[in-house]
């Protein structure tokens, strides 16, 4: 079992402690055309677009294998809330004919198998080094190179750099005095030890219940001797109806899979099978209201869900209603009712939070066996070698899992010491949060590209979609340059300002900016207050990068190869 000490938990920080040295770098070694970082879902793609499109390229990935989010999610119950059928790559044909997905949501096993297999096919690892964290990245104005150095203090060259580290992948372990005492086992959900965790006859404690916890509570229950819950915000949940997938119904899916993928692309979350609606909730009646929501709650599908009416995110009014009905299944759900009272959400719109999806996560807690603890009238005091003290009461347990989310869509950038020009810190330059030129780019770090970076629909949309469409765009523009002998690339300050007020303007007509959520960095103590993906829908952004490109890269600014930098 995974003994989580002191040290373990400096892990999850090394970067903040690691000091690397540049000592190794081989001054007369070729640099690379492209440095990926991150072998998961987006630095795949980016291997295999740009070794397609003849270019050198190395990956570095930290973990052992591909994957990424669903290599370091291993925790019980992991599995994605996006149907298979759309969570998955689009680029290749042959590649969605031929894999079967087996479950209408993949469990993260299948979704990993998926992603080896697709390294395997496309001939990738030789592209990526596992076991490999970048530590830094740095610019080097006269050279016009990156300098991408690993903790190991190996370093190497490259014209362009591609951030594919994720958007949820800096884990986040609240500070709770006591933690190094505890005798038992503590695990974070994304640094799951490899194989089975047993909890036959244990006494667990899960902190946390956004769409992790709600995921491993079940599972966990299932099993473990006792279950204690440690909820400070609930959440809404719609049930998942996950189910094997019948062979018929892929086999029509597969009929039309390139317009499906196509539907996706022109649609408002990245999902074909989606209808929008045209109706304000506040235009029919309770009763059909009733009738609508109980529809779409069968349907087993948070964004379908959310997409009962087209107002849900912009009107307090008509959002009170489904978030009602979902109280309701709630207390239905849940025998005794004052847990099922601690279980509804009063503090936040549905949706503006992520709306989670789940398999008979509050039926859960009508077992014997489990106990919520609420978290928000007692915060949990500390820890001790026993276990947690919350409300002035010691909770003794064997094991503490702590589903307590991540430092989400910058952690995993401001991790790496990147510096751009004059040597400025991407960390210090969001200080105050962060800003790009089309979650594609940030003004002073030329050529440096993000993948599905803040600013872009991101986790507001199918991400794999998502992905495809900025890995495409940023092919396209390697392209670009090279037939029209362009070295640079680099965001336009004025641009980039304007998009961030778009992205801004965006999100405050919806319900979002005022939720505290790990959208707007309100999870983590400190982080600037900023919502942080844009909502404007994926159809229209596409619309709008592709229209950037064709009129010269609007935006960026552009310098030919070979001329040398203004000091
Ligand atoms: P989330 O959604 O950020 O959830 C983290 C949970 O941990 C949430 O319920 C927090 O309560 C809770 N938390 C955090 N710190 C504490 C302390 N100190 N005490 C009690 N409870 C705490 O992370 P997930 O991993 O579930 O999901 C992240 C995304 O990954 C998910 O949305 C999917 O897109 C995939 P809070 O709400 O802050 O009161």
């Amino acid at each position: 079992m995974y003994a989580c000490t002191d040290k373990k938990r400096q892990e999850l920080r090394v970067l903040e402690t690691s000091n690397v040295t540049l000592e190794t770098i081989g001054a007369a070694a070729q640099p690379l055309d492209a440095v990926v970082v991150g072998a998961g879902f987006a630095g795949m793609y980016s291997v295999h677009r740009l070794t397609r499109q003849g270019l050198s390229v190395q990956c570095f990935e930290a973990g052992d294998d591909v994957g990424g989010t669903w290599w370091w999610n291993r925790y019980p119950g992991a599995q994605c809330d996006v149907e298979s059928l759309e969570y998955s790559y689009g680029f290749s044909e042959e590649l969605q004919q031929s894999w079967r997905w087996t479950r209408k949501y993949a469990a993260q096993a299948e979704i990993l198998a998926y992603a080896r297999h697709v390294a395997d096919r496309f001939d990738l690892r030789r592209h990526i080094r596992f076991g490999a964290r970048v530590a830094s990245v740095a610019y080097d104005e006269p050279q016009r190179l990156w300098t991408v150095v690993l903790a190991t203090g190996e370093a190497v060259r490259a014209r362009f750099v591609l951030m594919g580290t994720g958007n949820l992948s800096t884990p986040r372990v609240p500070d709770i005095p006591g933690l190094a005492d505890f005798k038992g086992t503590w695990i974070h959900s994304s640094r799951w030890p490899k194989g089975e965790v047993d909890f036959t006859g244990k006494r667990v404690a899960v902190i946390g219940t956004g769409s992790t916890g709600i995921q491993i509570i079940p599972v966990v229950a299932r099993t473990a001797r006792q279950l204690v819950v440690f909820q400070r915000s609930p959440n809404f949940v719609v049930q998942a109806f996950n189910r094997d997938l019948d062979p018929q119904g892929v086999a029509s899916y597969k009929a039309k899979y390139p317009q499906m993928r196509e539907r996706a692309r022109q649609s408002e979350l990245g999902v074909a099978d989606i209808d929008m609606p045209t109706r304000s909730a506040l235009d029919d009646t309770p009763e059909q209201r009733e009738a609508r929501y109980e529809a779409l709650w069968q349907r087993g599908s948070h964004p379908a869900f959310l997409c009962a009416y087209n107002d849900l995110l912009v009107n307090k009014a008509s959002n009170d209603t489904a978030a009602e009905f979902v109280r309701r299944k709630i207390r239905a759900a849940v025998k005794d009712p004052k847990v099922a009272e601690l279980l509804c959400p009063h503090d936040h719109p549905i949706g503006a939070k992520r709306l989670c999806a789940g398999t008979d996560y509050y039926e859960t807690y009508n077992r014997p066996n489990v106990k919520l603890v609420d978290a928000r009238a007692h915060p949990i005091e500390k820890i001790t070698a026993r276990g947690l003290v919350s409300g002035g009461v010691e909770h003794e347990v064997d094991v503490i899992i702590f589903a307590t989310g991540f430092d989400a869509m910058t952690g995993a950038l401001r991790e790496i010491d990147i510096r751009g020009r004059g040597g400025v810190a991407l960390a210090q330059q969001w200080s105050s949060g962060p800003a790009t030129y089309l979650g594609l780019m940030v003004a002073g770090f030329p050529n440096l590209f993000l993948i599905t970076g803040p600013g872009s629909p991101s986790v507001k949309s199918n991400v794999i979609l998502s992905i495809e469409q900025h890995v495409d765009w940023i092919a396209r523009c390697l392209d670009d340059m090279r037939r029209t002998g362009q070295g640079l690339i680099e965001a336009d300050p004025l641009a980039q300002a304007q998009w961030v007020a778009h992205v801004n303007e965006v999100a405050d007509r919806t319900l979002y900016p005022q939720t505290d959520s790990w959208y707007t960095g309100a999870n983590v103590p400190g982080k600037p207050r900023v919502f942080m993906p844009y909502v404007g829908g994926i159809a229209r952004y596409r619309r709008h990068c592709d229209e950037v490109a064709a009129d010269g890269y609007r935006g960026f600014r552009l310098q030919p190869s070979g001329v040398a930098q203004p000091a």
